[in-house]
């Protein structure tokens, strides 16, 4: 079946009791059982709720993962991925991530005995030799946010899995849409929901998608016991998103491709990053690993203030964080979504003062164009 098939049906069966045809809102905390043991596969809303689970079946299909887990937000997720290692376990991160992923590993997994190291994961040679006899799982971003950095999911999975070590890689850039990391060799992939999944920057979740049973079985196992879970409400939202990803993915690498093209040619402009462009150093890797490019373009303006006046008269464009919905979000990363790197981290990976991000969105694109142009001038 093709990905709008799968994406309009998989998980999306007419209601058992009802027929209706969109899967209900199951907004219940339990539910009644008929005799003591005796149920209908629903005890707990924690532990099962038929809108999550119509959800986590299309994700698993649009992921050609056998198992999913919705959860309350990307950073839940991935929470509950980490919690496959163990204290003592050694963790290879991208060394440019979303800045909370950074954060999680930093400021919080520290300090319950996880080791890791940030490896720039686009540079092979650099993943080897960053394995040490306690790696259990490394984790990528691919293409990073914001530098939009390509790793090659292949290379790194015989890598890893050489080494015994799960492959994690977070697909909130591309959705399942562009790129699927399982057909490449990773185990685990994760998303925050919140962006293209959803579409419509209404909700806030994420998910885990995986093949392996034993790990299924555990995340499976956290999601109840941690129980940050996505709420009937938002995996109706998220649902009634994937639906349309596809022809919202189209029109966002449109868009995407446009005003990546008009920012390289503008001379107020240092740097553009879109793996789009022939000029991006894994432009080649991205044509064989991604069906598209997205939205996603970064931009270097060469300075704080220079950046500041463009994020301060946009008109269509709307300053601010996240990214992925219908409606273009400009935004500035070193203050905004990667405050929590350090600074000198930040200039090392480009995620410089003068560094603007955009969502773009799918409005006309002439708009959006016209916009940035007037805001550049
Ligand atoms: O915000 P949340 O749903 O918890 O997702 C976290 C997250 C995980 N992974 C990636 C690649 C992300 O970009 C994010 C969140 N990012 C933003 C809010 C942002 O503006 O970049």
């Amino acid at each position: 079946m093709g990905f709008s098939t799968t994406a309009i049906h998989a998980g999306n069966e007419p209601d058992a009791a009802t027929g209706a045809v969109s899967v209900p809102i199951y907004q219940t905390s339990t539910y009644a059982q008929e005799a003591l043991g005796k149920h209908k596969g629903f005890e707990y809303a924690r532990t099962q709720n038929p809108t999550r689970s119509a959800l986590e079946k299309n994700i698993a299909a649009l992921e050609g993962a056998k198992y999913g887990f919705a959860f309350a937000s990307g950073m839940a997720a991935i929470d509950a991925v980490l919690r496959l290692v163990k204290a003592g376990d050694h963790v290879i991160l991208g060394d440019n991530t979303y800045g909370g992923t950074f954060r999680l590993f930093d400021k919080v997994l520290r300090d319950y005995g996880i080791e890791f190291s940030l490896v720039d994961t686009s540079d092979i040679h650099a993943l080897e030799a960053a394995f040490l006899p306690n790696t259990k799982m490394v984790f990528v971003e691919t293409p990073t946010n914001p530098v939009m950095t390509v790793t090659d999911l292949a290379a790194v999975s015989e890598v890893s899995h050489a080494h015994g070590a799960r492959v994690v890689c977070d697909n909130t850039f591309m959705s399942p849409y562009f790129q699927r990391p399982i057909e490449h060799g990773v185990d685990i992939v994760v998303h925050s929901t919140t962006k293209y999944l959803n579409g419509h920057s209404d909700s806030v979740g994420g998910f885990a998608a995986l093949n392996d049973e034993t790990d299924a079985e555990r995340i499976g196992f956290i999601q109840n016991s941690v129980g940050a879970i996505l709420s009937p409400f938002d995996s109706f939202l998220v649902l009634r998103g994937t639906k349309t990803l596809a022809v919202r993915m189209k029109a966002h690498d449109e868009n995407g491709r446009a005003v990546a093209a008009f920012l390289a040619e503008h001379p107020a402009i240092v740097k553009v990053y879109y793996p789009g462009l022939a000029s991006h150093p894994q432009h080649e890797l991205a044509k064989r690993q991604q069906s598209g490019f997205g939205g996603m373009v970064s931009f270097e303006t060469g300075s704080f203030d220079n950046a500041k006046k463009v994020l301060e008269n946009v008109k269509v464009c709307t300053l601010g964080e996240s990214l992925g919905g219908v409606e273009t979000l400009i935004s500035h990363p070193a203050t905004m979504t990667h405050a929590s790197v350090p600074a000198e981290k930040r200039d090392k990976l480009g995620i410089t003062d003068g560094l603007v991000r955009i969502s773009v969105g799918i409005e006309d694109v002439e708009d959006i164009i016209q916009d940035l142009d007037q805001a550049l001038k």
